[in-house]
């Protein structure tokens, strides 16, 4: 106490726990990896949860929070969660639909009208699906409560898109996964497909015209600084499984892991507010850093994708039986 007290450290909590934590190092330290800004809202609440999960287990499970790609693009990122490098990441059900591809089930265009339906879905036997789908086909696990991205609007450099014509031949950048490409070829732009990492980049130095994603992403992400024009599409609503690699959440003992499973899903459900809350507000704010919005007539684009053969071809892909589940929420989608 002396010692402490002699430097002032105990003036600080920070520098106490700092003090405490070198006292006595963590039995496990885990890796958690994301694509987001620091600032977007998944990183906030799971920078609490780390915290929360140190504290609960009284030093004994440090969770790091490493955010913006910094373990690598997402592709790199699932490729290391598949084999153990890295413990936890949170990655969107389209983009595991390169490894599990029934997971891309949540991402039917104009699929679910509202939250209702969405929270509905995926916390019931959609989700369920889902889940038990990567647990049976990879070396991951997901935790039940999925995490918000929210309702995806496409952004461009080009020209505002009211209509699905404005989308042909436009260089759309997409997330990797199969499904993306595929709706975008139905709307008839150039979809490419870069990973989150490299976005900004690739819109700046013009590689591609166009993407689409969240308010909350466009913004905390700064897309807005090279994409003029906003088009309010909500073409498909999109979150973020909170994946674990099965071997890595094996190695820690019981309580732990009951520990880091009931954080995690209490921070989803935090985080879904909050992005909600940041979607819902931040057209607003954008518009006064000079990006114009446009509102567009959903019809339109689900009428174009109807008559690409998307949603038969998707329907055929995922079966009977999970288009069933999935017309549950959301009534007749053909
Ligand atoms: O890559 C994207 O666009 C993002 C951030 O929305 C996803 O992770 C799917």
């Amino acid at each position: 106490r002396t010692l402490l007290a002699g430097t002032g450290a105990l003036a600080l909590p920070g520098v106490a726990t700092h003090a405490l934590a070198q006292a006595k190092p963590p039995e496990f330290t885990l890796k958690y990896a994301n694509n987001l800004p620091v600032t977007h809202p998944m990183n906030v609440r799971a920078n609490e949860m780390a915290a929360a999960i140190l504290a609960e287990s009284k030093g004994r499970l440090e969770i790091k929070v490493f955010p913006s790609s910094q373990l690598g693009n997402d592709t790199d990122t699932l490729s290391q969660v598949r084999q153990g490098a890295v413990d936890f990441f949170t990655l969107s059900p389209l983009i595991l639909g390169n490894l599990v591809p029934s997971a891309q089930i949540s991402g039917v265009g104009f699929a679910f009208k509202d939250y209702n339906q969405v929270w509905a879905a995926m916390d019931g036997e959609l989700g369920a699906h889902v889940r038990r789908e990567i647990a049976a086909k990879s070396s991951m696990f997901a935790f039940e409560k999925i995490w918000d991205n929210g309702y995806r609007q496409m952004t461009s450099s080009a020209r505002p898109i009211t209509r699905p014509d404005d989308l042909k031949g436009m260089k759309m950048r997409v997330p990797p996964s199969p499904f993306w490409v595929s709706m975008f070829k139905a709307f008839e732009a150039s979809p490419a497909t870069i990973n989150f990492a490299e976005v900004y980049t690739a819109l700046q130095t013009k590689v591609v015209d166009g993407q689409e994603n969240p308010l909350a992403i466009i913004a905390t992400a700064k897309l807005n600084e090279v994409q003029p024009f906003c088009s309010i599409t909500n073409h498909m609503w999109d979150g973020f499984w909170f994946l674990a690699n099965k071997q890595s959440f094996a190695r820690l003992p019981a309580d732990l892991q009951e520990i880091v499973t009931r954080h995690v899903n209490k921070a989803a459900q935090l985080e879904r507010d909050d992005v909600k809350k940041l979607n819902d507000s931040l057209m607003t704010d954008l518009k006064a850093k000079g990006m114009t919005f446009n509102t567009t007539d959903a019809e339109l684009f689900r009428t174009k994708l109807r008559a690409a053969g998307f949603y038969a071809e998707w329907h055929k892909k995922f079966g009977d039986e999970a288009w069933a589940v999935l017309e549950k929420y959301t009534g007749k989608l053909i």
